[in-house]
This record gives C-alpha cells, sequence and structure tokens, in this order.
C-alpha cells in the first residue's frame, strides 16, 4: 500500500467494476477477493452508495485494485447533460469533458451515483462493465457505453447470470461488437472456477499490454494457490477416511451391537465429517452465500442429510450392503468386523470368514477378542464409501467443477457417482492398518494410498 513499494514502475492495475445495480458487481469482487467480508450484497437496488476499494495481492505484492462503484442508471439523461455541456466546455477530448462535468458536481444532485463512477472510471486503468444478460437490449445501454468510454480506458463487458440464458448472452455479445467491445467475458458466480479467474486477468492482460508481464505473474501465483488449496483439501478427506475406515471398537454384546455402541459409533462418524466439512468450508473461503448460489446442501455449516439416513445411499446409487448385524444396529452403519475386514466386505468378496495364518498373526489382539466371544465393531463399507463420495462432490463444488448452475438440479442427482475401480482394495488397506488412525503416517504404504485417493478425488467425477 505504501507509495515507496510501487515507486518502481509496478503500481496496482486500478480496475473499476462497474454496471447496473443488481448486475453482480460486488459479487464478481467479492469472488476475485474471496473474501465474503467485503461489501454488502443484496437485491435490493442500490446497496453500494460509495466507491469501495480492495485489493489483489501476489504474495506480498498488490497486483490489482478493484473498486466497486454504485449503480449506473439513468444514462440518457446524463448523454443530454453531457451533450448540451460540450456545447459550451471549451474540451477537446471526451475525457475533458468528463473532467469538466465531474467538477461541476454540485449542479447535477441528480447524477451523484454516476458522477461518483465516471470520476472514479477517468481515474482507473480499465473498466470492467457488469450486465445481467437477462435484463432486455435496450437503447440506455448505448448511450451508458457512449458515456464510459469517453474516460479513454479500455472496457471489458462481463456478462453475469448466464448459466441457462445462452441465447440472451449471443444476443449481448453482439451487441456489445455492434458498441465496438469485441473482448468480452463471461461470468458466473455459480460457475467460478480457477479458469473463470485466469480468463479474466488473461483478457486484462489483452487490454493492458504493458502490464503483460505483471498479470502473469499474478495467474501464475493464483494457480499456485489453487492447486495448493485443492491438494490440503484432499488431503484432508484421506485423513477423514483414515479416521473413519481404522475406527473400531469392541462390541459390548456377541454379534450384536447395543444402543450405546450404535450412537457412539454413528455419532464418531458424524462428528469426523462435519469437521472435514468445516475445514473444506474453511480452506476454500466458503460462506453460506456460496453455498446456497451452489445449491449444496448445507446449512448453517451442517449437511443437510444426515450420512446415516437411508436416502443417502440411493441418492449416491448405492445398494444397501449386507452386514451381519441383527437388531439395533441393522442399516445402522455399523458392521462387525473379522480378520481386519467388515463382516459383509468379506461376504462381498466371498472370502472365508476365518482369516488366513498371516492376518492371525497380525490381528491377535482382535482373534483373540473374537474368541473370547467378543466382536469388533466397525464403521461398514458403504457408510467409508458415502463419505468419499460426499466429499469429492463437496471437493469439486467448492472448486467449481460440477457447474451446478447449468443444470439446475439439486446437486445430490446431478453427477454420476461411481466409486474408484479399485476402491474396496482401499478400504481393505485401511482397516488393516488401525494404526493409522490417528497419526499422519509416514508409512510409505499409508503415503502411497494417500496419493492414489488424492489422485481420484482430483479427477473422478
Ligand atoms: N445466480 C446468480 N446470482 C448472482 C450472481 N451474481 C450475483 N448474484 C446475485 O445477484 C444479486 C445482486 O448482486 P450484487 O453483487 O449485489 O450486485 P451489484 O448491485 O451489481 O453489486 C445478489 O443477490 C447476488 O447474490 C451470479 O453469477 N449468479
Ligand atoms: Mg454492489
Amino acid at each position: 500500500m505504501s507509495g515507496i513499494k510501487h515507486k518502481n514502475n509496478n503500481p496496482p492495475i486500478n480496475v473499476a467494476v462497474v454496471g447496473h445495480t443488481n448486475a453482480g458487481k460486488t459479487s464478481l469482487i467479492r469472488t476475485l477477493l474471496r473474501d465474503d467480508q467485503f461489501g454488502q450484497i443484496d437485491d435490493a437496488a442500490g446497496t453500494t452508495r460509495c466507491v469501495e476499494q480492495s485489493a489483489v495481492f501476489a504474495g506480498k505484492n498488490e497486483v490489482v485494485n478493484l473498486f466497486d462503484t454504485p449503480g449506473f442508471e439513468d444514462s440518457s439523461a446524463l448523454l443530454n447533460e453531457l451533450e448540451t455541456l460540450s456545447k459550451t466546455a471549451q474540451t477537446r477530448l471526451p475525457a475533458e469533458l468528463l473532467e469538466t462535468f465531474i467538477l461541476q458536481a454540485d449542479d447535477f444532485p441528480d447524477f451523484a451515483q454516476e458522477i461518483k463512477v465516471l470520476r472514479q472510471s477517468v481515474k482507473s486503468d480499465v473498466l470492467l462493465y457488469m450486465i445481467d444478460v437477462r435484463e432486455p437490449l435496450l437503447g440506455k445501454y448505448r448511450d451508458e457505453v457512449n458515456i464510459l468510454s469517453k474516460a479513454g480506458k479500455p472496457i471489458l463487458p462481463v456478462f453475469n447470470f448466464i448459466a441457462g440464458n445462452e441465447d440472451a448472452l449471443a444476443r449481448w455479445r453482439e451487441q456489445m461488437a455492434q458498441f465496438n467491445l469485441h473482448a468480452a467475458l463471461e461470468f458466473d458466480t455459480v460457475a467460478f472456477d480457477f479458469e473463470a479467474e485466469k480468463r479474466l486477468y488473461q483478457k486484462l492482460q489483452s487490454l493492458l499490454e504493458p502490464r503483460y508481464e505483471t498479470l502473469q505473474g499474478l495467474i501464475d501465483y493464483r494457480q499456485q494457490v489453487w492447486q495448493s488449496l485443492i491438494q490440503a483439501a484432499a488431503q484432508r478427506i484421506f485423513q477423514l477416511l483414515t479416521e473413519v475406515a481404522c475406527y473400531r471398537r469392541e462390541a459390548a454384546e456377541k454379534n450384536t451391537a447395543s444402543n450405546t455402541d450404535v450412537i457412539s459409533i454413528q455419532n464418531f462418524v458424524r462428528n469426523a465429517e462435519q469437521q472435514t466439512l468445516q475445514d473444506l468450508l474453511t480452506i476454500f473461503a466458503f460462506t453460506q452465500l456460496d453455498i446456497s448460489l451452489q445449491q449444496l446442501a448445507v446449512q448453517n455449516g451442517q449437511w443437510q442429510l444426515d450420512i446415516f439416513s437411508p436416502r443417502m445411499l440411493k441418492d449416491f446409487g448405492l445398494s444397501a450392503g449386507s452386514t451381519a448385524l441383527k437388531g439395533a444396529a441393522a442399516g445402522a452403519g455399523i458392521d462387525l468386523m473379522v480378520g481386519g475386514m467388515s463382516l459383509g466386505a468379506a461376504a462381498l468378496l466371498g472370502a472365508a470368514l476365518g482369516a488366513s495364518w498371516a492376518t492371525a498373526r497380525r490381528y491377535q489382539q482382535e482373534l483373540k477378542a473374537a474368541w473370547r466371544g467378543h466382536k469388533w465393531l466397525c464403521v461398514d463399507d458403504n457408510t467409508v464409501s458415502l463419505l468419499y463420495l460426499r466429499q469429492r462432490k463437496l471437493l469439486h463444488t467448492l472448486t467449481q467443477r460440477g457447474h451446478a448452475a447449468q443444470s439446475k438440479l439439486p446437486l445430490v442427482n446431478d453427477e454420476k457417482h461411481s466409486l474408484p475401480k479399485n476402491w474396496h482394495k482401499v478400504i481393505k488397506t485401511l482397516r488393516h492398518n488401525p494404526q493409522w488412525q490417528h497419526v499422519l503416517s509416514t508409512d510409505k504404504g499409508y503415503q502411497k494410498l494417500q496419493t492414489q485417493v488424492i489422485d481420484w478425488l482430483q479427477t473422478d467425477y
């Protein structure tokens, strides 16, 4: 921020975001900053009354200043005033005409908002002109472009609310081309991922040639940050899967689970998933507003549907698995565990229930418990799979891989929920290594599995 830091010819690039009220100016800025504290977003007209400034950093360097401006509304009347003024004022350039007009602001109280926009426009390097493509194409836009272009700055139309409005978008593109604005950007808060952010900065690169390198630095930096966020999130999900798959608890009763067992195991899983959800939302700086825009089934930071709800299995395309448990635990997401494998999984694989000699040596403690008539309880395979699928969906939503807005369906139904090919091997390996539950292991096997799952999380749909 200090003048000293930018003394070398690398001051921040000043970007004014202009357009009608509710076109999504504040939302765009908030998305670029990934900061829910910025501005006030509302359907009520004219929420942003003053110009507000915020900075985009690459590390410690302030690269871009974003200026949020009030709604630009009464363009036709304003153009008339400017034309009247041009007849008397001794100005040669359009920008000078604007400056003169701005100096006389006190004489035009009706245009107080617009004058704020113009004042910022002449001071900026480029204008982002937000357009809600659902708005009808009216003559006033010609006037608006006419006025804004007097500032003598490049203008980049940004088309918003494009999801499901492709025809309107095409008409708007054509219209802007008629006004000589050929470069334009498609933006949608709902489908905003790193690629969209990159496209925006790339457009600015072409409009602001001398600042090409500066913007490239920003793009590279953001790419790096983005990749490390995804990596951190995927790692967090793997940690959840490990915690849950490795969890085991000695059953109080033989071949069944008591109510207490069921409640405590289910709560363990709920809490583990809840914490992961919180961590992922934090990693991507997601707010409830983002969540509702993306139609994510999360309310007050909690999943709307309980992980143990029978509907979950159906929604994620899993069939009710086989568990050996009866009574309170039937269908409760809990299974018995023998020989380092859940009984359901053992049955599924057609494996014999008796463990091989090597396994027996490794799982002596567990088998001893079985011999004493006790059994270990574990979270069943279906629940671990559901956790994987739900967290993968969350990750894709947070990083916008799902492009929810286009489909307009509740998130839970809009994707195929296939599990990776060797998925059950992963669960098996985790169950074989209960020691991984509490420590982030440096074990080679653990690392390898983690790399594999992180890779799946990022590439699978
Ligand atoms: N569905 C959808 N809603 C959006 C998008 N951008 C903004 N909004 C909503 O539109 C309304 C107005 O947005 P806002 O950013 O305050 O507009 P501004 O007046 O131009 O600053 C808010 O309710 C936003 O949540 C978008 O890309 N998609
Ligand atoms: Mg606003």
